[in-house]
């Protein structure tokens, strides 16, 4: 006989769960008391968007389902912009939810939401748990709907009553995630476009990438001299000193590989949805039917003609598909030129152009690809900082990007706590704002509490930057909503118990850094920039005469 709870978390148990962020509840006591001698650790933190960031994290760094536990009402709905994420980013992960006891549901009792309809249109799905004894059913059916297809978040609200319920129940078996490959007549297929492409490009994507994925990737474009970019926060998919990588489909992208999707005649997007981050507002490729040949490699059939009608749609796992194209004979290339051409600019994009200010971020990046080792894991939320971030950033190593492809604000400090959970050894750099880091301090005290020396560099430009820069473009000299009076961030730093520190010249970041590394504490450097200086492309005042 075990009651509900115990049954939920044996069932995570089987299903390989490791780690599981909550914020707790009265509603979901049974569950912590049966985590409480269960071999998976949990992490309280300190807001629910931090607990589902971070739990979304995990999803991304491990491949596996984040567990977020959360209570009713209040917790659910502050955990929705992890759960969000996960939906926009293809990430597996369970939101599960202590919930009001079955008999007062309809009654709108105490912070009773109905799961159903508010998920419903965020999350892949999101039912009642309504039965103890049939929770080994509903986690199975939640493992496998996280994981198959294209993953992503499953929410499960589970009634009081229910989690206190004893009854006999037998475990389920761990569950099972088909893998479909690739039709031989579809790889045939491929190969024969191939032949006729002059132009063509391959975008990588997310839904269920691996490091061997990219390996394979990286071997199919380098024997066939492809050019392969990638999606929006998808920089870590193939090792970019490959030399048939070209760049980030992201935003603030490079113009000329902007070009280069527009002009390309075959189009191979490996994973990803062709959104619209990548795809610039859906017109460097124009839905439904693009003028470039597509053939589109998805896990999900339903992503497959979903926005754009493909050439050649293809279901496959994409490790599958990328070990089936590396195994295919190797063409001649007719591109040569296209993508040398492509590499060329892509080098020529991570030469920074010197900044504004005694501080020069360009700078402090260029540092930090010499310093960072490989396996570094680097997270952000959202704003212009991003967009150095992002630019002069090189990853060789799956799993190293641990960023919000949703965009959501917020989002680093708690992903960074996730990454040095996942990999005590690694150095995690967190890269934010003083508008995005204030969304995510409280998870700065999480890093505190269980003892994770995390790095985040906060660029302070005293404003919600981007904001600002699209309010110049569109209503120049009407600031409103956008300028920031800030607190002392390095002093908050200590006295939440990190190391903090102010920089303010190029030349004192070095030694800063190292001195943040060396701390052994969570480490918070503030980097001072010139306002002037809004992106790396285009400053305040040139925003201003009308320029960018
Ligand atoms: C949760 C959320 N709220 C609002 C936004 C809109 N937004 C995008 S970037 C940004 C400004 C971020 O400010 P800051 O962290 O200071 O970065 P900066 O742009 O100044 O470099 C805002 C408000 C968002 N992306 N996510
Ligand atoms: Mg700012």
């Amino acid at each position: 006989m075990r009651n509900g709870g115990r049954i939920l978390v044996d069932q995570l148990e089987l299903n390989g769960v490791d780690l599981a962020f909550c914020l707790p509840g009265e509603s979901f006591l049974p569950v912590l008391d049966a985590l409480y001698d269960s071999s998976i650790r949990l992490v309280s933190c300190r807001h629910e968007p931090g607990a589902s960031n971070a739990a979304e994290a995990y999803g991304k760094l491990t491949g596996r389902p984040g567990v977020c536990i959360v209570t009713r009402g209040p917790g659910a709905t502050q955990a929705s912009v992890g759960v969000h994420t996960a939906m926009q980013d293809s990430t597996p992960m369970l939101l599960l939810v202590g919930d009001v006891p079955r008999a007062f549901r309809g009654r709108e009792a105490w912070q009773e939401v109905d799961y159903p309809r508010v998920f419903g249109g965020l999350a892949k799905a999101a039912w009642h748990v309504d039965d103890a004894a049939r929770i080994p059913e509903h986690l199975a059916r939640a493992f496998s709907l996280t994981l198959t297809g294209r993953p992503g978040p499953v929410v499960l609200a589970l009634p009081e009553d229910v989690l206190a319920d004893t009854t006999e129940a037998a475990d389920g078996a761990p569950v099972q995630v088909p893998r479909p490959v690739p039709r031989r007549e579809d790889l045939d297929r491929l190969g024969d476009l191939l032949a006729a492409a002059q132009r063509p490009l391959v975008v990588v994507g997310e839904a269920g990438w691996t490091q061997q994925t990219g390996d394979d990737v990286r071997a199919f474009c380098e024997a066939n001299e492809l050019p392969v970019a990638c999606a929006f926060r998808c920089q870590d998919f193939v090792d970019n000193h490959s030399p048939s990588y070209v760049g980030v489909l992201g935003v603030a992208m490079d113009e000329r590989l902007a070009a280069r999707l527009s002009d390309a005649d075959l189009v191979l997007a490996f994973g990803g949805r062709l959104g619209e981050v990548p795809t610039r507002r859906y017109t460097l490729l124009e839905p439904p039917r693009p003028a470039q040949t597509l053939v589109h490699v998805h896990p999900e059939p339903r992503e497959l003609g979903f926005v754009y009608e493909p050439d050649l749609p293809i279901v496959s796992g994409l490790p599958d598909c990328a070990a089936a194209l590396r195994a295919v004979e190797p063409v001649e290339p007719r591109w040569r030129e296209w993508t040398a051409a492509a590499r060329a600019d892509y080098e020529e994009n991570l030469r920074h152009e010197s900044m504004e200010g005694p501080l020069d971020l360009g700078e402090v990046m260029a540092f930090l690809r010499r310093r960072l080792p490989g396996d570094t894991v680097q997270t952000c939320g959202a704003g212009n900082f991003t967009v150095w971030a992002h630019r002069f950033a090189e990853f060789t190593q799956y799993g190293t990007q641990v960023c919000p492809r949703s965009g959501s604000m917020g989002y680093g400090v708690a992903a960074a706590v996730a990454a040095k959970l996942v990999h005590p050894d690694r150095i995690a750099v967190c890269f934010t704002g003083d508008g995005d880091f204030v969304m995510s301090s409280p998870e700065f005290a999480t890093a505190v509490q269980y003892d994770l020396p995390i790095v985040v560099l906060l660029v302070n430009n005293g404003m919600y930057a981007t904001i600002r820069m699209h309010q110049e473009r569109q209503f120049p000299g009407r600031v409103i909503g956008t300028d920031l009076v800030n607190p002392d961030f390095p002093s908050l730093a200590v006295a939440y118990g990190g190391h903090g520190e102010r920089v303010e010249r190029t030349d004192d970041f070095e030694a800063a850094f190292e001195r943040a590394l060396a701390s052994g504490k969570p480490a918070l450097l503030e980097l001072r920039v010139d306002p002037e200086r809004i992106s790396p492309r285009v400053t305040l005042s040139e925003l201003q005469k009308g320029a960018g």
